[in-house]
């Protein structure tokens, strides 16, 4: 059954629910022939270490040694892997959308519970063929029974072969998926393309941005965050992903899109009136009403951007412009009303390149966000009653 990510309807993340996936951190995954020769080699090592005068005992521990380490050293490399790997359980919706569309869930759990049975099966082998070497006297038997658990533990191996490439490749997908943490808030950046997304997260984030690719777009993906009283706020782009018509999109980047609907705090629209992106003013407002049907529930905010481009300035400029620096200068401390820049229209917006407007947006966003928590029934922290 693949897991559908409307299956929860509008199911938020509590705190600490859930583990966080860092894709990054999953180490490699060996190939069947990487395998074999890791486990025969050190099997080798052990045999070789083998000391005993009398010649049968010598063989019969060095051929046991043979059979048990490489069962050993197998078995552990796949339960290695089959642990390292999140559990589709314990994932949180975000991951379980994007690893649907990206590796596929089915396949996921197919793969991982092969690895499993493998490790199991090869060490039925290991106790059985020990078994034999141990039970005889006679060292050709020895020899047979060690070629013989050689020989299906190979096999086994060969039949998971297919499944460490799977997993392999999919580790390589995996490991460009941007990390989000959904117990903390998320802002979900989108708009056209070229409209300034990208500048906007990186002039509102502290340190660095985590640079990711979903597998159906070649554009990149930013996550940044800022912290406020110690709470990081995280902020994720979207290209590719939103900027064109429903009727274009393909089934995985529907899904990819279903998750952003569950993770996002909220959604910042962003629009360029210069038209200096590309796409003339009509079309973002299509796309604005694209979004808004897509992300349901979530509270969607728009700004125009590239407020330094709009002629003339917008009127309160210089009024935000000094009381930001104020602030700054202060030591940005508490979390103060600004005022907002303001276009023409009376529409937020702010200047990605001048960095006018961004920390009275900053503090309107934590306010939304804090906000929306409070009122989230589902967000309360874990012991609390929903009604
Ligand atoms: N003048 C001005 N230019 C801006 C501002 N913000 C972004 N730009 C420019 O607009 C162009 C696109 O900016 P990006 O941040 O890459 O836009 P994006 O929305 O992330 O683009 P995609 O990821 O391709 O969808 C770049 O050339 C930026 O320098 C701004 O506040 N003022
Ligand atoms: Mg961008």
């Amino acid at each position: 059954m693949t897991p559908s990510v409307h299956e929860h309807g509008g199911f938020r993340v509590g705190w600490g629910r859930q583990m966080k996936v860092s894709w990054k951190s999953l180490p490699t995954v060996l190939l069947e022939d990487e395998i074999l020769d890791k486990a025969f080699s050190r099997a080798k090592k052990a045999a070789d270490r083998v000391e005993d005068q009398d010649r049968t005992f010598r063989v019969r521990k060095q051929l046991s040694r043979m059979v048990q380490t490489s069962a050993d050293v197998i078995s552990t490399q796949l339960l290695e892997t089959v642990n390292s790997w999140p559990s589709l359980d314990q994932s949180a919706q975000f991951d379980l959308a994007l690893i649907d569309a990206c590796v596929g869930c089915d396949e996921y759990r197919h793969h991982l519970s092969n690895l499993q049975w493998a490790a199991n099966q090869v060490m039925k082998v290991s106790s059985q063929n020990a078994k034999k070497i141990t039970r005889t006297a006679r060292t050709e038997l020895m020899h047979e029974a060690r070629k013989e658990a050689y020989g299906r533990i190979s096999s086994i191996v060969g039949q998971v072969s297919k499944s460490l490439l799977w997993l392999n490749e999919a580790r390589e997908t995996l490991k460009k998926l941007p990390t989000v943490d959904q117990s903390l808030p998320v802002i979900v950046v989108c708009g056209a393309p070229n409209v300034g997304k990208s500048a906007f997260i990186s002039a509102l984030s502290t340190g660095n941005m985590e640079v990711n690719h979903y597998p159906f777009t070649t554009k990149q993906i930013h996550v940044g965050h800022f912290t406020h009283r110690r709470l990081p706020y995280q902020m994720v782009d979207t290209p590719g992903l939103l900027d064109r018509p429903m009727v274009e999109r393909n089934a995985i980047e529907m899904q990819a899109i279903a998750a952003l609907e569950n993770i996002g705090s909220l959604v910042l629209f962003l629009i360029d009136k210069s038209e200096q992106c590309g796409t003339p003013l009509h079309e973002q407002m299509h796309l604005l009403e694209d979004v808004r049907s897509l992300l349901g529930d979530t509270p969607t905010i728009v700004v125009t951007s590239k407020a330094d481009l709009i002629q003339p300035r917008p009127s309160n400029w210089d009024e935000v412009k000094n009381t930001e620096n104020e602030w700054r200068n202060a030591g940005s401390i508490g979390t103060p009303k600004l005022p907002l820049l303001f276009d023409s229209e009376q529409i937020v917006t702010m200047s990605a390149i001048e960095n006018v407007g961004l920390d009275s947006m900053r503090l309107e966003i934590i306010r939304l966000v804090n906000q929306e928590w409070a009122t989230d029934p589902l967000q309360l922290p874990d012991g609390w009653h929903r009604e």
